[in-house]
C-alpha cells in the first residue's frame, strides 16, 4: 500500500537564533524543542507516516522549519526560493532526500516564496501574499498545476498558513482578522484567534497545537478526530504544526 511521508528535521544547537517577532520576552529552551519535536515525531508515526527525519543543520537556525523549503503537488516537489536570506541554504539537503521520492522542479529566483504561504485545497490552491511570497510566485505555481492558484494578502502574521488551515471536507480553521478572506468565502469556517488556524490534517486526524481546546471540539463536531501537540518552543519562533514537515502522500 502506498504510504505517506513525512520529512523533518530536529532542532539544532543554534535553535534559539531562530527568526521571530517575539523572542526578546521569550527566549527559547532547546532541551525543550527538541522533546517537543521528539512528540510532534511521535504523533505523525502513530498516525501511520513514515517519518524521514533529517539531522539538524546547526549553520541554518531556522531548519525544523522544513515546511517553507518545498512545495508539494500531486507529482511534484517545488524548491521554494526563500526571501530571507539566513534561510536559504536549508533546502538542498532536504531536496536531496525528497528527490528519491517524487521528480523536483525549482521555481525561477524571480520568485519568492516560503511553502507556509501554500494552502491546497481540492480544487484550489491559495497562496498568501506576505513579507516572504510574492505574486511572482503564483504565477510560476500555476504552471505546474491545473488548479487554480489565487493570490491572498495576508495582513498581520508571518504566512499565510499562520492563520488558516484546510482541514477537508470543505472546512477550514482561520483568523479572519488577519487575512483577506473574500475568497476563502466558499468554505465552512471554523473561527479562531490563537494557534488553532495552523493546524495539520492527515486524513480525517487534526494535530492541533495544546491548549486550543475550544477548537478542537469544533473539530470533533465536525466528525474530525484530534490530538493535541505541545509546539510552545516552536511558536515562541512563529512557527506552527504545519512548518515542521513536508508530507508527500505517495501516488
Ligand atoms: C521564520 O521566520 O522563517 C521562522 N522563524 C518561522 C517559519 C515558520 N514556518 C512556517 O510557518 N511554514
Amino acid at each position: 500500500m502506498a504510504k505517506t511521508i513525512a520529512f523533518v528535521r530536529s532542532p539544532g544547537p543554534s535553535f534559539n537564533e531562530a527568526i521571530s517577532s517575539n523572542l526578546k520576552n521569550q527566549p527559547i529552551d532547546i532541551k525543550r524543542a527538541c522533546l517537543q519535536h521528539e512528540s510532534y515525531i511521535s504523533a505523525l508515526k502513530e498516525i501511520g507516516l513514515d517519518v524521514i527525519s533529517l539531522p539538524s543543520a546547526d549553520e541554518y537556525p531556522d531548519a525544523p522549519f522544513v515546511e517553507d523549503t518545498t512545495v508539494v503537488f500531486d507529482h511534484i516537489a517545488l524548491a521554494c526560493p526563500n526571501k530571507e536570506k539566513s534561510r536559504r541554504g536549508e533546502g538542498p539537503s532536504i531536496h536531496k532526500e525528497i528527490k528519491k521520492h517524487i521528480t523536483m522542479k525549482a521555481l525561477p529566483p524571480s520568485a519568492n516564496l516560503d511553502g507556509g504561504d501554500v494552502l491546497n485545497t481540492e480544487e484550489k490552491i491559495f497562496v498568501g501574499i506576505s513579507s516572504r511570497t510574492n505574486l511572482e510566485a503564483v504565477n510560476s505555481l500555476a504552471k505546474f498545476t491545473t488548479k487554480p492558484v489565487i493570490p491572498v494578502k495576508v495582513i498581520r502574521g508571518l504566512h499565510l498558513k499562520t492563520s488558516v488551515s484546510y482541514i477537508g471536507n470543505n472546512i477550514i480553521v482561520l483568523d479572519p482578522s488577519s487575512i483577506e478572506t473574500t475568497s476563502l468565502r466558499t468554505f465552512k469556517w471554523i473561527e479562531t484567534n490563537g494557534h488553532a488556524a495552523n493546524c495539520l490534517a492527515i486524513g480525517n486526524i487534526v494535530l492541533i497545537s495544546k491548549g486550543c481546546t475550544e477548537e478542537a471540539d469544533k473539530i470533533r463536531l465536525k466528525g474530525f478526530k484530534t490530538r493535541e501537540v505541545d509546539i510552545s518552543e516552536f511558536e515562541k519562533a512563529d512557527g506552527g504544526l504545519t512548518c515542521l514537515s513536508i508530507i508527500l502522500k505517495k501516488i
